[in-house]
């Protein structure tokens, strides 16, 4: 279970103070039986260092093994290049780990597929089972407010899929956005869902949405979705401060952030390809009567397939790119005094 080392027991007890209202030995022993911290993470979160939350699905299902794992670590280092403590979120045999080791993220990488997707809906079931779960961006969410992360990096976020009126399709990634106050790096959300309707919800979920440096929402693949952001902001500070103020105990908002980072432009260029594909596999998802939470891994796949790799580079791509802007803003957040 937990780490015993001495730090690790002191960043509970300061994790506690700022999380609950209850004693911080009955708060320690509380998160101690739940989750396990890693000795790194806990040290930063103790020291009020810059901790970066980082999801498991985009490796579990968001990319081919052994492209994934390799992804992961590069993610991990550039978190680390850039003076923040990164914090890889997922359930192992049953135990909630923020913060995995070499062989722990190796072993997540290689079971790949086999791996329980766990969105907020599955953490009780996988833990329950003793199971492996992937955290979405959902469950992440979770697990990283309940330690006191308040920056998390991601390639792209659920959201409204395209046919909702008809399925009700919608990611529990925006309502854990709407109720978690914690600010998501994302290079928006993915053609594959209704961009309009996404913003739309996300605003009816008090969730504030900045483009990064653009006026426009970005679609993950293309710097350009055709919606207009709904606020910019232009440097990682400008980013701290705006969490600064949701944490400030005065405002005390308990709604997300999602600041929306443009793909870098020299990858974007494949954009209309990976659109068209995206189209196709739309198509083909609804002729197979796929849906539900293997919706999202499908099109991923299959747009992987018809592009012949090229969406899985640029993907690659983006999510470095937000791991790099998320520390910085993590550091500039972890500066304000
Ligand atoms: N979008 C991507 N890549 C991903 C996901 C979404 O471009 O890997 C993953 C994330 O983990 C996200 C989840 O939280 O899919 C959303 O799944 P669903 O649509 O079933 O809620
Ligand atoms: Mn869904």
């Amino acid at each position: 279970m937990a780490s015993s080392s001495s730090s690790s027991s002191s960043a509970l007890y300061r994790i506690s103070n700022l999380q609950n209202h209850i004693s911080p030995l009955e708060a320690t022993n509380k998160l101690r039986s739940i989750v396990k911290i890693s000795p790194q993470v806990s040290e930063a979160l103790s020291n009020g260092r810059a901790v970066v939350a980082l999801e498991s699905t985009i490796i579990s299902h968001g990319m081919p093994y052994p492209q994934n794992l390799q992804t992961a670590k590069e993610v991990e280092s550039i978190v680390r290049e850039n003076g923040a403590v990164p914090a890889t979120i997922a359930i192992l045999n049953g135990v909630p780990c923020i913060g995995l080791n070499e062989e722990e993220l190796e072993r997540l990488a290689s079971l790949g597929k086999s791996v329980q997707k766990t969105a907020g809906r599955d953490i009780a079931y996988v833990v329950a089972t003793r199971g492996n779960g992937a955290t979405t961006v959902s469950a992440t969410l979770f697990f990283a407010s309940m330690v006191g992360i308040q920056v998390f990096v991601t390639g792209g976020i659920g959201g409204v899929h395209r046919h909702a009126n008809q399925t009700m399709d919608i990611s529990s990634d925006l309502t854990a956005l709407g109720r978690t106050p914690i600010a998501v790096i994302s290079a928006g959300v993915k053609s594959i869902l209704d961009i309009p309707k996404t913003l739309e919800y996300l605003e009816t979920q008090e969730v504030y949405v900045a483009a990064y440096k653009s006026d426009e929402f970005p679609a993950f693949f293309t710097e350009k979705s055709g919606c207009k952001a709904p606020s910019r902001v232009d440097s990682p500070e400008d980013c701290a401060r705006v969490i600064g103020k949701y944490a400030n105990k005065k405002l005390n908002r308990q709604a997300g952030i999602l600041f929306a980072v443009p793909i870098p432009k020299q990858h974007s260029a494949a954009g209309n390809l990976i659109e068209s594909a995206t189209q196709r596999a739309l198509t083909e998802a609804r002729e197979q009567n796929v849906t539900g939470n293997a919706e999202t891994p499908f099109l991923l796949a299959r747009v992987n397939e018809l592009t012949g790799g090229t969406s899985l580079a640029a993907n690659i791509a983006l999510v470095k790119n937000n791991a790099l802007i998320g520390s910085q803003i993590a550091v500039a957040l972890s500066q304000l005094t």
